[in-house]
């Protein structure tokens, strides 16, 4: 029997199948060591051997509410979104706030690769090839205070770019928010980048979260607002839905959304359904930050 699957142009089936070689390539290298740590900053700190997603589905299935609630809305309206100029503002709690471009944002931080799962709390999930840099190395330029207990973090509000937000489906602008421990968890990454390329506007450019073991719904786009702040930040879907879209939001099997299960997911191209894994494959890592907590009650 065949089974129907999404066609790919030919263009980006040898666009993926280079990046591959070029990483295979690259592994070789690294393997008989003529490439140094240092020198190989696209394997460093790779965090899965999984197969990555192919591009066309990174980019053609997504979930960004200010250009649509459907799968192909963002990668349909995303041209409207200008990402340049582009500027960050970051406030609160700390001893150097201020308004900066996107280029004073990304110029100290050199591109790196990161292969992270994303398991989306709907029950989908890929394997991505980000490129970026750690949150924390962003974080610490604007020196936070002892009161900056939490990170909250803001998406560009323009209707006329993102025309979803012409609808009250969440509230605008989207935010998000992390425990400061969590912001500075090495795994924690600005994505600027995905397969060796810019970030496609659908994907969140310029400048992007992604915190891999929590559900991707955490992993807020479009950043124009960093704030430290004393008190747990409010967030768009936990205002829409506070039983269902917690705080914390670590990818957990063991904790049912309360309208369907999360022991399972579908990685988007496979057929069999595959196990969630507690903190999605990262617990030995991350799971000490939440030593101590209800996991139940804090979902
Ligand atoms: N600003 C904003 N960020 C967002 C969303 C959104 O609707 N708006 N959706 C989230 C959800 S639910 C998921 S699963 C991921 C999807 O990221 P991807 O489209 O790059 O795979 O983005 C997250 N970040
Ligand atoms: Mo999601």
């Amino acid at each position: 029997m065949l089974i129907k699957r999404p066609t790919i142009s030919e263009a980006q089936v040898t666009d993926y199948a280079i990046y591959q070689r070029r990483r295979e390539f690259l592994k070789t290298l690294g393997g008989i060591g003529l490439l140094s740590a240092a020198g190989l900053p696209l394997l460093a700190n790779a965090a899965t051997d999984e197969a990555s997603t192919p591009y066309d589905d990174i980019t053609q299935y997504n979930n960004f509410y200010e250009f649509g609630t459907g799968k192909e809305d963002p990668a349909k309206h995303a041209h409207l979104l200008k990402t340049s100029p582009w500027s960050v503002t970051v406030d609160g709690a700390c001893a150097k706030p201020g308004k900066l471009t996107l280029e004073d944002i990304l110029k100290p931080h050199p591109d790196q690769e990161r292969i992270y799962r994303l398991r989306c709390v709907e029950g989908w999930s890929m394997v991505i090839p980000w490129l970026g840099f750690p949150l924390a190395d962003l974080l610490k330029r604007f020196e936070p205070t002892s009161q900056a207990k939490y990170v909250r973090f803001e998406t560009l509000v323009d209707p006329k770019q993102m025309p979803g937000q012409k609808r009250q489906v969440l509230e605008w602008p989207y935010t998000e928010g992390l425990r400061i421990d969590e912001a500075m968890h090495p795994l924690s990454f600005i994505a600027t980048g995905l397969y060796g390329k810019a970030l496609p506007g659908q994907n969140g450019a310029p400048l992007r979260l992604v915190v891999p073991w929590k559900y991707g719904f955490k992993s807020i786009k479009s950043i124009v607002r960093i704030s430290f702040v004393e008190q747990e930040p409010h967030t768009s879907w936990g205002r829409s839905a506070p039983d269902e879209y917690g705080f914390y939001a670590n990818v957990n099997p063991d904790v049912d959304h309360p309208r369907w299960s999360q022991r399972k997911e579908r990685r988007i191209g496979e057929f069999r359904k595959r196990d969630t894994l507690a903190f999605n494959g990262y617990a030995e890592q991350v799971a000490s930050l939440y030593s101590g907590m209800d996991l139940r009650k804090n979902f």
